[in-house]
């Protein structure tokens, strides 16, 4: 531990140093632009609409009348404008489930709302969200299943060339689509274009995903593909909204055989983790619905999360470096159910009053060790609130500490810590002191670590501890917050 005569000699040397200090370098898998800016993102919705609504079912099975899909009060601004209250960032709409209806007029297939009465067939649900999204500066993002149990190439070599061209439809029609998302989902019974039969497919080999993947960055390079294994965003290996502890924004995910994985095949029970120094960034993303089902359901608008279980959700996947898709289903009007809006709104205004201040912002800031004792790197960065700013250390020092010194106490039951990922996860192990004893330990940081403590803490001092880290510590952030009760 260092002496405050150690730390202030440390503090007067600051910027005596050349000014050229090199930013450290990178250390190990890095984040893609586009990973980064998906980061930022943190919190934005799931819709999940379409015939299931009306027939009350999670998984249609593909012979549905298309005239059953007529929401009767569709409006794309109203649910646009609960998810904005929500304090989410985006949405990804199912433009198409398994059941192979399309939410927009498609050239590929009779199956979509063309046929449907619902806006005289000339309606557009995948038009409207994403206009309306862009109305309320959300990000738009879509769902295409692989899995259609309407079309008749299904299973056949013909449908991939159909789901590509789905995808171009969406990719090159509706604006700027910040990710693609292919749920692992395969094969089974279905109608088929009426075979009505069982088809399986290889999941390894079926989707031959990297020239579709290949098309989507031709299309939308800006966008993130999400999947069981990536390219960019894995799934979380679990549809209950948390990721594990720790939580490593690097994967290198395993097929269920041991074998290469791949959508709908991957050793799920690993994806909460990710892999230790992994040889991707492949940061997971936590799916969860605020209901029971995805589908929107009258029996389980009594069974809507409610505001503390999506504050647990919170704190468990954007608090552990991941992010949230809270999936909120339009019921049969075309609307959120009055009960997910208001737990909805609920949510979104604890999130904000919970961190609308850092009560540590004013603190005095003296680090054990800043690189090349250069302002550029200096701890007074952890807290600017612009997490691409930074402090880090020597490159031989990868424990070193900072502490706060509060000029009155501050009460807080809340600590968020930020690495600066861009010089990819580096921080191994951390530990926070308040008035000199250890309130937190925690191992994985990487873009974002929540710490809700069990009660109140009261201090004036305040001390972070990386304790072990692959290469010298870049931390962007440092934040102590009162979530109110
Ligand atoms: C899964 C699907 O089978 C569910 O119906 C839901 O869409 C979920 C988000 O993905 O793969």
């Amino acid at each position: 531990m260092l002496s405050r005569r150690q730390f202030l000699l440390g503090a007067a040397a600051l910027g005596a140093a050349a000014a050229d200090v090199k930013p450290p370098a990178p250390y190990g898998a890095l984040p893609s632009p586009r990973q980064l800016r998906w980061h930022e993102m943190e919190f934005y919705g799931f819709l999940h609409f379409t015939v299931n609504t009306f027939t009350d079912r999670e998984w249609g099975n593909g012979d549905e009348d298309p005239n059953l899909f007529n929401p009767s009060a569709f409006d794309a601004d109203a649910i646009m404008e609960a998810l904005k209250a929500g304090g989410m960032t985006g949405a990804i709409l199912t433009c198409k489930h398994h059941d192979g209806f399309c939410l927009w007029p498609t050239r590929t297939t009779e199956h979509s709302v063309r046929n449907s009465s619902w806006r005289g067939g000339k309606g557009d649900v995948v038009k409207e969200l994403s206009e309306a999204a862009l109305r309320h500066a959300l990000k738009f993002g879509v769902y295409l299943s692989p899995w259609d149990r309407n079309h008749p190439q299904y299973g056949k070599p013909e449908y991939i060339q159909v789901y590509r061209d789905q995808l171009r439809e969406l990719l090159t029609g509706y604006g700027p689509i910040f990710e693609v998302w292919h749920d692992g989902a395969n094969g089974g019974d279905g109608y088929y274009g009426g075979a009505r039969e069982r088809r399986t497919i290889d999941k390894r080999t079926y989707y031959d995903w990297p020239n579709t993947w290949e098309l989507v960055r031709s299309l939308q390079p800006d966008a993130v593909i999400f999947s069981d294994v990536g390219p960019d965003i894995r799934w979380v290996g679990n549809e209950r909204g948390y990721a594990g502890d720790p939580c490593w924004e690097t994967y290198d995910p395993v097929g269920e055989d041991g074998g290469l994985a791949s959508p709908g095949n991957v050793k799920a029970a690993e994806s909460g983790t990710g892999t230790r120094h992994g040889s991707r960034w492949l940061p997971p993303e936590c799916d969860v619905s605020i209901r029971p089902g995805w589908f929107w359901h009258e029996r389980e608008n009594t069974r809507v999360k409610t505001l503390e279980q999506l504050m647990s959700l919170y704190y468990r996947s954007v608090g552990r470096g991941g992010s949230l898709l809270l999936n909120v289903p339009p019921d049969r009007r075309g609307l959120l159910h009055e009960n997910d809006a208001k737990s909805l709104a609920a949510f979104g205004g604890r999130v904000r009053s919970t961190f609308a201040t850092n009560l540590a912002a004013h603190a005095k800031v003296m680090a054990s060790n800043v690189r090349g004792r250069n302002k550029a790197f200096d701890a007074r960065n952890l807290l600017d609130g612009d997490r691409h700013s930074y402090w880090s250390t020597d490159d031989p020092v990868t424990s070193a500490e900072v502490v706060f010194d509060l000029p009155r106490p501050v009460t807080f039951n809340v600590i968020r810590v930020r690495e600066y990922i861009a010089l990819g996860q580096r921080v191994d192990a951390f530990a926070i002191e308040a008035n000199g004893s250890t309130i937190a330990e925690g191992t994985s940081i990487g873009s974002c670590r929540l710490i809700r403590l069990e009660k109140d803490v009261t201090a004036s001092g305040i001390r972070l501890r990386i304790t072990r880290a692959a290469a010298c510590p870049a931390v962007s952030e440092f934040g102590l917050f009162a979530e109110p009760a």
